[in-house]
This record gives C-alpha cells, sequence and structure tokens, in this order.
C-alpha cells in the first residue's frame, strides 16, 4: 500500500505534467504497433463535457463520463466483452492523475485517460464499474510548488488573485489515491526532474512487466 503523501505533494493537477506524459506513452505504444485513444481535458472539455464547470458536482459527472466513455472503448472491438472474463479479455482501464486503459488479446486498443480528477469517491466510483483487474490508477507524485512555478497557462496567478475560484490546490481539494497501481515521482534519486520520455517508459515497463501489453 503507499501511503498517503504529504498535503503537498499532489498528484495529477494542472501542471502536474500528466497530459505530456500520457501523449508520450501514447507514441510509445504506437510504435510498439497499439492501437491508443487518448481522452483528456483539450479533447473532452471542449466537447462532450463543455457544459460542465469546476464546482465538486461538475466535477463528479466529468469523471463519471469519462469513466463511462472509457468503459466503452475498452470493449471496442470485441464482441460481448462484458460476458467475457478478464483473463480472456485483457484490456484494462487505469485512471487517475493519468489514467489508462491499456490492450486487448483481441485488438490491442489502449485508452488512456488524463484527467485531475481530485476526488478520491470519483475515481473509485469508476474503478467500482470495472471488474477486478481492470482498474489502473497512476499517481502522479509531484509537489504543488513545482506545479505552480511551471504554470504554463498562467491559471495558478489567476487563482492567487482570486480571478478563478476553486483552483484544485489553491482553494479546491485534491485528494491523492491511497493504493494506486502506479506511482510516477516527478524527481529521481538525484532531486532532478525527471523528463516525461522517462516517467512514460516507467509507466510501459510497468505494463510490460505485469503481463498488460
Ligand atoms: C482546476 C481548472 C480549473 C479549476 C480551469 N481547477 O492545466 P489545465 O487547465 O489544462 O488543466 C486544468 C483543467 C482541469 O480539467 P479536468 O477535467 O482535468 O478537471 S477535473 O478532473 O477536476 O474535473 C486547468 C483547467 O482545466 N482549469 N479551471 N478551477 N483546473
Amino acid at each position: 500500500a503507499y501511503a498517503e503523501p504529504p498535503h503537498h505533494c499532489i498528484p495529477g493537477l494542472s501542471g502536474s505534467g500528466k497530459s505530456t506524459v500520457s501523449c508520450t506513452l501514447e507514441h510509445m505504444l504506437h510504435e510498439l504497433g497499439h492501437f491508443t485513444s487518448l481522452l483528456d481535458g483539450d479533447n473532452v472539455r471542449h466537447g462532450l463535457n463543455k457544459d460542465l464547470g469546476f464546482s465538486a458536482e461538475d466535477r463528479t459527472e466529468n469523471i463519471r463520463r469519462i469513466g463511462e466513455v472509457a468503459i466503452l472503448f475498452k470493449e471496442t472491438g470485441t464482441p460481448d466483452a462484458a460476458h467475457l472474463e478478464p483473463a480472456t479479455c485483457r484490456r484494462q482501464l487505469l485512471l487517475s492523475g493519468s489514467h489508462y486503459l491499456p490492450p486487448s488479446t483481441c485488438c490491442r486498443a489502449v485508452t488512456m485517460t488524463s484527467f485531475i480528477s481530485p476526488y478520491r469517491a470519483d475515481r473509485d466510483m469508476v474503478r467500482q464499474r470495472c471488474r477486478p483487474g481492470e482498474f489502473l490508477e497512476v499517481f502522479m507524485n509531484i509537489p504543488l510548488e513545482v506545479c505552480e512555478q511551471r504554470d504554463p497557462k498562467g491559471l495558478y496567478k489567476k487563482a492567487r488573485a482570486g480571478l478563478i475560484k476553486n483552483f484544485t490546490g489553491i482553494d479546491d481539494p485534491y485528494e491523492a489515491p491511497l493504493e494506486p497501481e502506479i506511482v510516477v515521482d516527478c524527481f529521481d534519486a538525484d532531486g532532478q526532474q525527471r523528463t516525461p520520455r522517462d516517467m512514460a517508459e516507467q509507466i510501459l515497463k510497468t505494463l510490460q512487466e505485469q503481463g498488460y501489453l
């Protein structure tokens, strides 16, 4: 079990690198011949979920819909997948700061979902919708201060200035995973920030070692 980190270690935040790492991993999977789909804020919040904001209710609905879409993707290409045992149809759902749906022996599709998903209950809700072993949660273990320093879109600055309300990590909570399947640390043993490629390679290696790919 992974102990809950100190409150400043907040995974999956804006600026945590989850989208970059997911995108890098997607390219690696393509190179290995897997079909992939990547759900993240850029392609979901402007379309399917454009009616949702950042209230607690809307975030919950955001993750619920994304989870349901990911579950449908998980079964794509597999007739009657819902009736197959996990050992027969091995595509897996991974969820969290970054969320992944790895492949099947049938069509080798990998679906990744990359959202803040700040509430543990929402992630657990999706986990419950999956069969045991079908849900893998990836914990982007990065201090809030690092995300805030990066601030690629200037959102933290706006949140600190009170121009954005309910910003995760500033005036809205992030509930870190308690038992994620994969922990991705943003610093290496020498205290250097790891590259997206290095972090994606870690996830890929874990998926390979655990027999998902
Ligand atoms: C958090 C916000 C907010 C608030 C806008 N809180 O860096 P980004 O810009 O691209 O990633 C953030 C994204 C978060 O969307 P999610 O769908 O992943 O959130 S959740 O899972 O909580 O539903 C950020 C931007 O939207 N953004 N306002 N108040 N992030």
